[in-house]
């Protein structure tokens, strides 16, 4: 877990040794993006997931909150449970404030602190620090240890320093197989437990906190602007009328987007669920469509390819282009393809939720064998 651009994915690169999934080719309409990449480890298999992080620009914390929570409650239904949380964070911001620190915050809650020994901050782009500025980075580490991380250093979480990415990455992957844990979060338990709605979990109340003091805000200028253009029409002055219509007007347009976000805090997991299986069965959908248009556009590449070459005055240069075409194809078709598997399917809703198995789709086993796996190991 972690920020965006953090280096989540990247970490995830480190273990896996596959190239991090690069956004596009048919992949960008996909809504969900928690991912599964599968390892072997001290000889175990192990299951990384994938997050999306808070503060994306390209989506509001609301939607990546319920993303999680999807994700979440469908582990728990099934009593798969996580063996450790690596926490990514980049040691090049200067400060930890504002949506940053919030977001942390919210992370905190929704492990819980009987979850904080299986958590592994680890600190990134120590490759960017210029020699003269490692004691001052090793200082400000020392600090967010100090005022923001100490709650999980005291209760056995662990900060590591990615200064040789692959090799430690490896190295907390080894620590989290050996320590064989099993964590329940406290997210988990208010969302299902509990059946608490989003806004209302730990998490929710801290991450969704400033939201909800911009709605209260614009409710009342909605409400204030609403009064002003019903006196003005009783007074029937049309510059007054005109001013409170433009205010109504305004206040609307920033009202609406919260109200989408606020209604989608209000959720429940059933409702997060029914949702999110949908949006599932929809990503399913376009990167089959994807796969499809590549796969199509690749024959026809191939077929020019073998004109050309069957062509005795086609001049070597354009042979060559053509055939970079068609390597390329080749990588984004076998790009799809992967990521396809990679992402969390839609199985459970066919299957039902009764049945404990998971419902994800690995990089590397067909789907019976991951479940298989997954029932061994995971739970
Ligand atoms: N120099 C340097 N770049 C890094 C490091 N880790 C990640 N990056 C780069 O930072 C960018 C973001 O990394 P990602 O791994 O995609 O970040 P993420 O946490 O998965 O981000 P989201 O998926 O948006 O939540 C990429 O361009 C990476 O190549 C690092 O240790 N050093
Ligand atoms: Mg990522």
């Amino acid at each position: 877990m972690g920020m965006t651009g953090a280096g989540k994915s990247t970490f995830i690169s480190h273990c896996t040794q596959r190239p991090v999934p690069i956004a596009g080719h048919g992949l960008s309409s996909c809504t969900s993006r928690v991912t599964i990449h599968t390892m072997r480890c001290s000889g175990r298999t192990v299951h990384l997931i994938d997050t999306p992080g808070f503060d994306d620009t390209g989506r509001s914390d609301g939607e990546t909150l319920q993303e999680l929570a999807y994700w979440l409650s469908e582990a728990y239904a099934r009593d798969i449970q996580v063996s450790g949380i690596v926490y990514l964070h980049r040691i090049t911001d200067t400060r930890l404030q504002g949506s940053a620190l919030r977001a942390l915050n919210a992370f905190k809650s929704m492990c819980g602190e009987g979850v904080y020994c299986g958590i592994v901050i680890a600190t990134t782009r120590w490759d960017e620090v210029a020699p003269e500025q490692l004691d001052a980075t090793f200082e400000r580490q020392q600090e967010l240890c100090k005022k923001h991380w100490t709650d999980i250093i005291e209760n056995d979480g662990l900060v590591v320093e990615l200064s040789s990415p692959r090799y430690h990455a490896l190295e907390i992957i080894k620590r989290i197989v050996r320590k064989d844990r099993r964590f329940v979060f406290n997210f988990q338990r208010q969302l299902i437990e509990e059946a608490q709605p989003l806004h209302l979990t730990d998490a929710g109340k801290i991450l969704f906190e400033p939201q909800f003091g911009d709605y209260t805000r614009l409710q009342n200028q909605l409400a204030e602007a609403q009064n002003r253009f019903d006196e003005a029409l009783a007074s029937k002055y049309a510059k007054d009328q005109q001013d409170a219509k433009q205010a109504i007007e305004q206040v609307t347009k920033s009202l609406t987007p919260l109200e989408a976000d606020i209604q989608r805090m209000q959720h429940r997991t059933e409702e997060i669920q029914k949702q999110w299986e949908d949006k599932l069965r929809k990503d399913k959908e376009s990167l089959r469509q994807a796969y499809k248009i590549k796969k199509e556009q690749l024959e026809l590449k191939k077929d020019e390819l073998a004109q050309a070459q069957s062509n005795l005055t086609t001049p070597v240069r354009r042979e060559r282009k053509i055939q970079e075409e068609v390597d390329e194809l080749e990588r984004e078709k076998g790009e799809i393809y992967i990521r396809s598997r990679q992402k969390l399917s839609s199985r459970s809703t066919e299957t039902g939720r009764k049945v404990k198995i998971m419902s994800v789709v690995g990089t590397s086993l067909a789907v019976g064998q991951l479940v298989a796996a997954m029932a061994c190991t995971v739970m």
